[in-house]
């Protein structure tokens, strides 16, 4: 070996990056020995968001990057069996698989599945919208509805806007009511907010109240001062009647809103009979204490009511979601400091003055088999399998996976799984060999998140703080090698037809230049007038997506405007800011914000009363005996970081945990086993006695089951744990979102054996 390629070897080095990890988005320092190991990881206490803060995950940023399981060339199937192929092979392999389907039977025919961690790349962000908009197919499916679509669709209709999500101001707010979310675990979803744990523990430091609404007594419960543990799935009736003791008691007060806001009287009235009476049984949460919650929340000085995914993943999901911030609401806390405010992104479109808008629109078409309503463009991902195993016109033939595991992270990963194995063709881009993407014929491995470029483009916008970051890639990317956004960009190119006609490039141009055309011709934007080529000629960065990251920052709420503004913002700015620029605290948005027809926060929206009927209907049914919920632990993340050995182990299990009074009913025993059986199917699991979660309830955390041959994950398939989703059957959803009901279904427990 050469002198000089041996010393370079030895040299370790420090470089900033974005954790991509969970939805905090932390800064990190990493350390990089020779040419491309990161060994270490800590937090850049220079970080104008994160201040220094890590968690586990982040913390084993280097085994995660450097995985030996991840795939480095692309898998193409040849006689049955997935080879190792060169990327050329790769993507002729796609356009010969796609693009004949496409012709023959229309887009409809291929389905395309957004996973989470699209959230957490740039190409994420930046290429699926241009794909979609290239296949034009009806087929679209995310992780949405397994988890935050009632958020959506509640934004929607109230607002106007589906991603008009307001976050908790958590470091100004006086009192914070916290209803099925752990951040203790999680580090907050749909609130990015570093050190979540920190900021939670300021707000009692400053003498602020907590109340945790959660079936189990977690982490983030025992920092509360008040936990309510109360029925899975019944938050939606708890809510109502904490709207209702707000009027009964003359407690709602738009504050500043007044004016802004219209259906408040439609509200009281939808809400009437959901008295605390009403519904304590129902929820197993006494009268008295509703109503002092409800009393606190109008008297703390500021407050923001938060609910996460124990209140979303529900029966009532869309209806507890709009509860929520129907409360910000009647106690004048909805965009004010301290209470349920709106982010505002460095590359969100750049404010307009207040006017009525299209609204938002829910059911506009529905599904093949089970005429499922579409929710935001897509239809539930739990019934993804039977548009494609379900026989006639219209079937879904082909599909596009990109960063998704339904098979672990839906209902039914069985049936999923037999529909997958049986479609004309499938192509997945993953960095793992997995239990989803095993069936696909051509998987196209990204590269290790050291090796690519992050800036957050979806979580500023649901961020505590207005704030920019960017890093670089820390460790070169080989010259062979394409990263996400270069994958992404010929996937376009592949559904498009224009494979071997045009290149990576021209799709990022094309992307520029029709964002330019718009920007020239507003008569608002700063850019009017201006030319669109001398623009995008002024654009800096060294690749596409560089440079769309950089004609977003310019166009938008503090961009520089093309030199409209001297000292706005551009990726050349950011560049010079490597941990990040501060934009301040959360600004009040109404009503500029608002897109409804009506200009106003729409509060009692037609789909939501006609919902209600159902949730009245609620108030005089019979509990279930037995319901599961899920659980997240810190060191775990959905299904794709059981591989990782520093994660692994400890209390981070696949364990159901049993309250004792049920373990002795049921006669199952700590370290025994447990039969599960629910409508979907059966497992077999190891049993966790613990009072940690409320009698009546057991919990069981999801991602686990990597047990299916023909993956590779040699590290999570030696500890496989189960599927919980296998208990689901896929019917069971929250009608107005299609989200699948992951949390408080019926199921039950019998010892095994
Ligand atoms: N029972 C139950 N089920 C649940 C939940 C629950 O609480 N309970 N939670 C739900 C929630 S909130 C969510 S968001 C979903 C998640 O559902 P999914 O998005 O389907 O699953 P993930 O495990 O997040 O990962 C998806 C895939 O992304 C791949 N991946 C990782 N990094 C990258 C990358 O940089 N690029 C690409 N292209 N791929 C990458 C992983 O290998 C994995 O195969 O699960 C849901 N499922
Ligand atoms: N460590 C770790 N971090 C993660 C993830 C992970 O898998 N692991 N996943 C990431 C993703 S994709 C997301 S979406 C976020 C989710 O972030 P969170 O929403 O904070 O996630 P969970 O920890 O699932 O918290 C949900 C809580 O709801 C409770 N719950 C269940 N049913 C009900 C109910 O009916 N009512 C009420 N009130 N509570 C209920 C559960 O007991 C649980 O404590 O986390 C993200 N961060
Ligand atoms: S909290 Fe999230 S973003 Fe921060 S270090 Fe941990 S995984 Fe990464
Ligand atoms: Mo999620």
């Amino acid at each position: 070996m050469p002198r000089t390629a041996a010393a370079a070897d030895r040299t370790t080095r420090t470089a900033l990056r974005i954790c991509p990890l969970c939805e905090a988005t932390c800064g990190l320092t990493l350390t990089i020995d020779g040419a491309d190991r990161v060994t270490g990881a800590r937090g850049d206490r220079d970080d104008v968001f994160s201040a220094g803060f890590i968690c586990p995950k982040g913390a084993a940023f280097g085994e995660l990057d450097g995985d030996p399981d991840r795939l480095t060339r692309p898998l193409v199937r040849r006689g049955g069996q997935l080879e190792e192929a060169s990327w050329a092979e790769a993507f002729d392999a796609v356009a010969a698989g796609l693009r004949p389907l496409i012709e023959e039977h229309g887009s409809d025919a291929v389905a395309v599945v957004l996973g989470n961690p699209n959230v957490h790349t740039m190409a994420g962000a930046l290429y699926p919208p241009l794909l979609l908009g290239a296949l034009r197919t009806r087929n679209i499916y995310s992780a949405s509805t397994v988890d935050q679509m009632p958020k959506h669709v509640s934004s929607g209709l109230l607002f106007g806007d589906a991603f008009a999500i307001p976050v908790p101001d958590l470091d100004r707010t006086d009192h914070l009511l916290l209803i099925g979310a752990n951040p203790l675990e999680s580090n907050g979803s749909l609130c990015t907010a570093p050190d979540f744990p920190g900021r939670l523990k300021a707000l009692r430091r400053r003498g602020g109240t907590l109340t945790v609404i959660d079936p189990r007594r977690t982490r983030t419960a025992r920092l509360a001062d008040r936990h309510v543990a109360v029925r899975p799935g019944t938050d939606a009736l708890l809510l109502a009647a904490l709207v209702q003791v707000l009027f009964a008691e003359d407690l709602v007060d738009l504050g500043g809103l007044d004016g802004h806001v219209e259906g408040v009287a439609d509200v009281r009235a939808q809400t009437a009979d959901f008295t605390p009476e009403a519904v304590a049984e129902a929820c197993d949460v006494p009268a008295e204490e509703i109503r002092t919650i409800a009393r606190e929340l109008a008297a703390a000085p500021t407050a923001a009511v938060y609910g996460r995914v124990g209140s979303s993943t529900v029966e009532f999901g869309t209806l507890a979601n709009w509860l929520v911030d129907v409360l910000n609401t009647l106690t004048g806390n909805l965009d004010r400091p301290g209470g349920a405010m709106f982010p505002l992104a460095a590359t969100a479109r750049a404010p307009r003055s207040a006017a009525p808008g299209k609204g938002f629109a829910l059911g506009r078409w529905r599904s093949r088999v089970s005429g499922h309503p579409e929710a935001k463009g897509e239809f539930p991902v739990a019934a993804l399998a039977e548009e494609i195993d379900t026989p006639g016109d219209g079937r879904v033939r082909a599909v596009i996976a990109l960063a998704a595991n339904p098979v672990l992270s839906a209902p039914d990963g069985d049936r999923l799984d037999r529909a997958l194995e049986g479609v004309d063709f499938m192509v997945s881009v993953d960095p793992y060999l997995n239990e989803t993407s095993r069936h696909a014929h051509v998987v196209l491995p990204p590269p290790r998140p050291s090796q690519v470029p992050h800036h957050d483009f979806a979580f500023n916008g649901f961020a505590i703080r207005n704030q920019a970051r960017f890093t670089r890639e820390v460790v070169p990317l080989p010259e062979d090698r394409p990263d996400e956004c270069e994958i992404l960009a010929r996937l376009v190119l592949c559904v498009n037809g224009m494979h071997g006609v045009a290149g990576p490039a021209d799709v990022d141009a094309m992307a520029i230049d029709m964002t330019l055309a718009k920007a020239v011709a507003d008569p608002h934007s700063p850019v009017h007038g201006r030319s669109a080529q001398e623009l995008a000629g002024q654009l800096t960065g060294r690749t596409g997506a560089e440079r769309r990251l950089d004609l977003m920052l310019r166009l938008g709420p503090y961009g520089d405007g093309f030199g409209a503004d001297r000292e706005g913002l551009s990726l050349e700015k950011l560049l010079a800011h490597p941990h990040g620029i501060d934009l301040g605290p959360l600004a009040s948005r109404i009503p500029q914000i608002l897109k409804t027809p009506s200009g106003k926060v729409e509060l009692c929206p037609a789909p939501i009363a006609d919902d209600m009927p159902r949730l009245r209907g609620a108030l005089d049914g019979r509990p279930e005996e037995l319901v599961l919920v899920g659980r997240r632990h810190l060191r775990s993340n959905n299904s794709w970081m059981h591989n990782v050995p520093a994660l692994r182990g400890g209390s981070n299990r696949c364990t159901l945990q049993v309250h004792p009074e049920d373990a002795a009913r049921l006669g199952v025993v700590d370290g025994g086993k447990a039969r599960v059986k629910g409508d979907g199917g059966e497992l077999l699991v190891p049993v966790e006695v613990t009072d940690a979660v409320r009698a009546g309830v057991v919990s069981l955390p999801h991602g686990w089951g990597h047990d299916r041959p023909g993956t590779r994950l040699s590290v999570a398939s030696e500890d496989a744990g189960a599927n919980v989703n296998q208990l689901l059957d896929g019917t069971r959803l929250d009608p107005l979102s299609g989200t699948a009901v992951l949390n408080g279904f019926p199921v039950q427990v019998a010892p095994a054996g």
